[in-house]
């Protein structure tokens, strides 16, 4: 195995030098890529200490301290870094490098595809275009003056305003861009291509006009104007929930193909994966304009809570991701339904977050310890980091939580800082101790709350007592009693007590007293998931269901539900001919006849997924969890056939609207159509669907109910969808990705032949995950196929993409490490294939870190 060490959040020092402005002249070319970097440089305190740069995967040209060239024994050169001594107090610092766009597969730096130049700096590519203290609590004002073809790349883009623009001979031009706000080397960008452009403007609350330009492949300008809309909702609403305004005078957006995550927050030009820009209404999903809308908006709340305020190191990520996921979390409520949207949040963290904290890259949202930093961007830092910014909020409440976050601002504005920053401020300015609090910072794990109630009808009082359990996990750390706030409403079947309220758990046992209780109620507890925690008390199905139609917060509604249908399909793991009561399928009745609304209602009905019962049942044994939620899926299906029937059947429209209402229609119809899928006639549903559909949800859910439930139709539905859509290469993302979904035996041979697919490239992030990563993560029953086929599948791209590009393999082998959730059995096929990638001899450090892990 090759040698990487890991970096210690406890070894933190301060940078013995700093940078203040960086002047960049970069001289575009295919495989010889000339960067120019003037910096002014000088020493932190007075010392003697030489200067350490970062800088790997390109050539070291030259370096100039003042005017004067150093020859190769005047520095030290190796594989990662460049190291000069003697230098003075201050200086000029003149590196020239040579880098290959062209051969940089793993998109990390500057990178060439699809005849877009592009750069990606977080959280370490700026060390890949010029040598640099690439950390982000070195900040300085950058110039960059870029040189290129003008009839390839007439545009040429990087942050901060322009400031000159001129034609250079043999038809070259240059523009040049300024950025006045002192920033980080990460949030360096850098876009050269031939774009179509969509132009607006904003103007601020104080009257600043703002130019927005949102620059897009060729012929997409049609699918650009969602984007552009939700981004000035988002420019809106951060003025007016946090008295926030943009500060330079243009926005960009460049939206590319190939991109290894969602977006990038550089400043003033952000980059995006256009599958979170593009977006008309024959060729998205409504949930692709919701993501369209929050990752717009998430990257420019970064704006405030990243940019201006940033980390000091990337220990303390979730200073900005998380505080950043709550903020455009609390937009998408305030644009949608808020019930809705936190049910999407809570399923993300129950599901994934979850099974994160119980696998063997177990890290607190604050890690201590990174061998890859790109590692760290988790469903931990981002969700559960989130997670702690809402209890926060709902600790302190919403007026205190902005004064904290105003407070934060008046402290810190252009510094790069730490979590314990954020939460002083928090802290001081509600006048709140939240010291205990903080371990949610530096404990990972998710903890188990214990739930026992008592009534005594004698004295009419009602005592719950809750008792905190933390797991040990995979790193082994020491825990610690938590500050967890517990949303409690207290519920009777006469829905005449209106008791409850928010408790605050903090020690490892703690009981609660209610007076004047004259029934014994049903808690609902952890209303609105107030807290990133397991929850046991021991509800039954008449609890439950009093819960389902009396709690007054929808959320808790919900919440029953779904606790009604994880317990039966926890028995039926075990005992497949368990009887099914009527009650589950009555309950369900009454949802479809309430007066919810219809997106609401879906949510209802949709039971919790493979990955949620997973993360909460040990040892599971995969292809009895598949069974046990098919078995209760087909019960309430046949159940309640005619209900669902008729219910579609209202909701079938020949028009086509955008709003709530009709979103929720739609997805209604479609839970609706999932359900009637397991029955006779699922057939011709699913193919009258697809015919008639007049836009991509109805469109798309057909092709998945007949791709789920192996249906007749479901190759000819594919072929006519490859059809329609060839060339769209979004699109074609979702027909791969349904393609691996396929409920049959030979998945893995269909998905193998698509590897040669004319549109298949593994090169494209979005195209591997689609096709790989979907199987993987969402093929529960033919990934974990007992003859190890999938997970051999699995390992095959992995050793491709290791090579290729480290970033989507780390992400991708995900499902594979997380092997613990899964029984004996299981556990050792997957640990084989596990065994195999760690033999690679040019295993990526990204790779290696979660291996090593994993196999310790
Ligand atoms: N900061 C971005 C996410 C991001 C992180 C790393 C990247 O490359 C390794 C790219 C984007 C965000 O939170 O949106
Ligand atoms: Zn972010």
């Amino acid at each position: 195995m090759t040698e990487f060490s890991p970096r210690y959040l406890k070894d933190y020092q301060v940078p013995d030098y700093k940078i203040t402005t960086v002047n960049l002249t970069i001289e575009l070319d295919d495989t010889k890529t000339v960067v120019t970097n003037v910096m002014e440089v000088s020493k932190v305190g007075v010392h003697q200490r030489a200067l350490t740069l970062d800088g790997e995967h390109m050539q070291l040209m030259s370096v100039m301290v003042n005017k004067d060239k150093l020859t190769a024994s005047q520095y030290q050169l190796n594989e990662s870094t460049l190291t000069i001594a003697d230098l003075p107090e201050q200086f000029t610092l003149t590196i020239t490098t040579q880098i290959n766009p062209v051969a940089n597969t793993a998109l990390e730096g500057l990178y060439k595809s699809a005849d877009v130049y592009c750069t990606q700096c977080e959280a370490e590519g700026f060390r890949r275009i010029t040598y640099f203290l690439d950390r982000p609590d070195v900040m300085a004002v950058y110039t960059t003056k870029i040189i290129a073809d003008k009839t390839s790349f007439p545009f040429l883009l990087a942050n901060g305003n322009k400031v000159e623009q001129g034609d250079l001979s043999n038809n070259m031009h240059f523009v040049t861009w300024h950025d006045p706000f002192p920033k980080p080397c990460y949030l360096f960008a850098l876009v050269a291509g031939d774009f179509d452009l969509l132009e607006d403007s904003f103007t601020t609350k104080s009257g600043r006009v703002v130019k927005l330009e949102l620059f897009v492949d060729k012929g997409n300008l049609s699918r650009s104007e969602h984007a552009m809309v939700s981004l000035k909702k988002s420019m809106l609403w951060d003025e007016q929930q946090f008295n926030l305004e943009y500060d330079l005078d243009i926005y960009m957006i460049v939206a590319v193909d190939f991109f290894n995550m969602g977006a990038m927050e550089n400043k003033g030009l952000n980059v995006f994966n256009s599958k979170f820009v593009l977006a008309d209404d024959l060729s998205a999903t409504d949930d692709d304009f919701f993501n369209v809308e929050a990752v717009i908006a998430h990257e420019y709340f970064h704006n405030w809570t990243g940019n201006r305020v940033t980390c000091r190191d990337w220990f303390q990520l979730s200073l900005k991701e998380g505080l950043t996921v709550f903020r455009d979390q609390q937009f998408s409520a305030d644009m949608h339904s808020s019930t809705v949207t936190r049910i999407k949040n809570v399923k993300i963290v129950r599901a994934q977050q979850f099974a994160e904290d119980a696998g063997p890259m177990a890290h607190p949202i604050r890690p201590e310890k990174v061998m890859e930093m790109n590692n760290f961007y988790t469903l931990t830092v981002y969700e559960k980091g989130s997670e702690v910014i809402r209890m926060m909020h709902t600790i302190l409440g919403d007026d205190a939580f902005k004064a904290g976050i105003k407070l934060y601002f008046e402290r810190h504005d252009g510094q790069a800082v730490t979590c314990d920053d954020f939460v002083a401020a928090m802290s001081d300015a509600s006048n709140t101790d939240l010291s205990q609090f903080k371990y949610w910072y530096s404990q990972s794990g998710t903890p188990e709350l214990s739930v026992s109630d008592e009534y005594d009808a004698k004295s009419n009082t009602y005592q719950l007592t809750i008792e905190q359990n933390h797991p040990e996990t995979h790193d082994k750390q020491e825990k610690h009693n938590l500050h967890i706030p517990i949303n409690v409403e207290l519920i009777t079947s006469d829905n005449n007590l209106n008791q409850g309220g928010l408790l605050h758990s903090k020690q490892k046992t703690q009981t609660w007293t209610f007076e004047n209780v004259f029934t014994k109620p049903v808690p609902a507890l952890l209303g609105n998931f107030s807290a990133p925690v397991k929850l046991n008390y021991q509800y039954n199905d008449q609890d439950l269901n009093v819960l389902m139609v009396n709690a007054s917060d929808e959320f808790n509604r919900w919440d029953a539900g779904q606790k009604l249908f994880a317990g039966y399909i926890k028995q039926l793991v075990n005992n497949a001919e368990l009887e099914l009561p009527m009650q589950i399928a009555e309950a369900l009745a009454q949802v479809l006849n309430s007066d919810a609304d219809n997106a609401f209602k879906a949510e209802q009905l949709v039971l919790p997924s493979f990955d949620e019962m997973a993360a909460a049942i040990d040892e599971v044994n995969p292809g009895a969890l598949v069974r046990a939620i098919s078995i209760l899926k087909r019960f309430i299906a046949e159940q309640l056939q005619s209900k669902f029937i008729a219910t579609y059947q209202s909701l079938c429209t020949n028009e086509f609207a955008k709003d709530g209402a009709a979103i929720g229609n739609r997805a209604l119809k479609n839970v609706c159509l999932d359900y009637l899928a397991l029955l006779d006639g699922a057939n011709e549903l699913v193919l009258n669907q697809f015919n008639q559909a007049n836009n991509m949800t109805d469109q798309l859910a057909a092709i998945k109910t007949a791709a789920l439930n192996d249906l007749i139709c479901f190759e000819d539905v594919m072929v006519e969808f490859a059809r329609q859509w060839q060339g769209n290469t979004l699109v074609m993302d979702k027909w791969f990705s349904i393609n691996a979904m396929h409920n049959n035996e030979n998945v893995v041979q269909r998905i193998t032949g698509l590897l040669t697919h004319p549109e298949f490239s593994i090169d494209n992030p979005n195209r591997a995950r689609a096709l790989i990563g979907a199987f993987a993560f969402y093929n529960s029953h033919y990934f974990h196929n007992k003859d190890a086929s999938g997970y051999k599948f699995l390992f095959e791209q992995l050793t491709k993409l290791n090579a290729i590009n480290p970033q989507v393999a780390s992400r991708l082998i995900t499902p594979l490490i997380q092997f613990k959730s899964f029984d004996n059995n299981h556990q050792q096929l997957m640990k084989v294939e596990l065994e195999k990638l760690s033999q690679l001899d040019n295993l990526s450090r990204d790779l290696l870190e979660k291996l090593t892990a994993a196999l310790q």
